[in-house]
């Protein structure tokens, strides 16, 4: 990894020499140094106040700031693109149809050329004043990597509940599991890096969930340089939380995807644990309908595999694709495609399944060959059919 506090070389053929001297007759000719990328959801309201705060504190750097809005339905977007007609320092990338703050701020420093990135909440409550620190402390080579960190001595939670603080507590021991360099905070949301810590780990990155400054500790290529400054997690500014339980499920699919994601698909793991649980729900409404209800096999067992279709798409779509939630008619398009994608995958199944035993395998290697062969299918079509293009909320 480039080391060093100043910008990286970079060796310019003539056409971009030529280039770089039209570029430094433009009337804004200091590269930018620093980019910070501020991920938002339906922070309208936060917008001014964050930029003014910005414009105070970074003064002393050529700086942009990149919003990266999820479609936020309060009028985000419009709010930032507003300051950027006049004020070249601001910058909207709009995600339509995505969710997910640590992918929008991945897109967000991709979508950066600033030689050092800096991750920031919109809501106020990361204390931006840091963020002069912080970049002194890169630009002093001391670190590659500033941690905004709430656990490190005169740095605090703020009014946070109990219970609040008991997640935070355990998520971080959890974080224990996938990574090993010691650090007090890895779930901060508040950080700065050299461009290259994030170049290195950007291929690796899973982009799922809250927390992206585990993703990138535990994707690093090389040795990282860590510092950590304490702030006190403030109150939020105006608007709402995004916080709710989904967010911890993500947490655990990130971590699951950090230890055995090369191996399998942490998706196809978890559609695959959801299959499982559908058959029970299968076997449980054909025993009440067929036994307990008294109705003929032939319709219990239909009734049986509707019902844990059903079940596996609604939890589907809520745990493996939250980020891709179908919701209202798509939800229902969706579904239909679902009971089509898993009407072949049974096909299928039983196809191969037969063919196997015809082969003179024993019964359940013919059972299991069709079941995977059905829990691929269903997964990998499903992907591209029904959870491919989902409309934004
Ligand atoms: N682009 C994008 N931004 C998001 C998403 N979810 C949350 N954010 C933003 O990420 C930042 C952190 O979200 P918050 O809801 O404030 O989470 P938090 O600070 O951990 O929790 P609170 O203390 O309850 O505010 C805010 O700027 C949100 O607008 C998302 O899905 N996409
Ligand atoms: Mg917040």
């Amino acid at each position: 990894m480039a080391r060093g506090g100043n910008l990286r070389q970079v060796v310019l053929t003539s056409s971009e020499e030529a280039w770089s001297r039209a570029a430094s007759e433009l009337p804004e000719t200091r590269p930018i140094e620093l980019s910070v990328i501020v991920p938002t959801l339906n922070e309208r309201d936060n917008v001014p106040v964050l930029l003014a705060r910005l414009d105070e504190v970074l003064s002393g750097t050529t700086w942009e700031v990149i919003f990266v809005d999820d479609d936020s339905v309060d009028g985000t977007a419009e709010a930032v693109r507003k300051v950027a007609t006049t004020d070249r320092r601001v910058r909207c990338l709009q995600r339509i149809g995505r969710r997910g703050l640590a992918s929008a701020c991945i897109e967000g420093m991709l979508a950066s050329a600033a030689p050092y990135l800096a991750v920031i909440d919109a809501d106020m409550q990361h204390d931006e004043t840091l963020l002069a620190q912080m970049l002194d402390v890169l630009k002093r080579d001391e670190a590659d990597l500033v941690i905004g960190s709430r656990y490190v001595e005169r740095g605090g939670v703020g009014d946070w509940s109990r219970s609040r603080k008991m997640v935070s507590r355990i998520a971080g021991r959890m974080s224990r599991m996938v990574m090993k360099a010691e650090v007090s905070d890895p779930m901060s949301g508040f950080f700065m890096l050299r461009r290259e810590v994030f170049d290195g780990a950007a291929r690796k990155l899973s982009g799922i969930g809250f927390k992206i400054l585990l993703d990138i500790l535990t994707s690093s290529s090389g040795p990282v340089r860590i510092s950590e400054l304490p702030y006190r997690f403030g109150t939020r500014h105006a608007g709402e939380s995004k916080l709710d339980a989904t967010v911890a499920w993500e947490y655990v699919m990130m971590l699951l995807d950090k230890m055995i994601g090369h191996i399998v698909p942490v998706r196809f793991l978890v559609f695959s644990l959801i299959g499982l649980l559908g058959l029970g729900v299968h076997l449980a409404v054909l025993a009440t309908a067929f036994q307990g209800g008294g109705l003929g096999f032939g319709l219990s067992q239909a009734i049986a595999t509707f019902v844990a279709m059903t079940n596996n798409f609604v939890l589907n779509n809520v745990l493996t694709y939250r980020d891709r939630r179908l919701r209202g008619w798509a939800l229902l398009a969706g579904l239909l495609s679902f009971y089509l994608v898993c009407s072949v995958g049974a096909l299928a199944n039983v196809g191969i399944a037969s063919y196997v035993y015809g082969a003179q395998e024993p019964w359940w290697i013919a059972g299991i060959a069709g079941a995977i062969i059905g829990a691929v299918w269903n997964y990998t079509v499903s992907s591209v059919y029904t959870w491919r293009k989902p409309k934004a909320s």
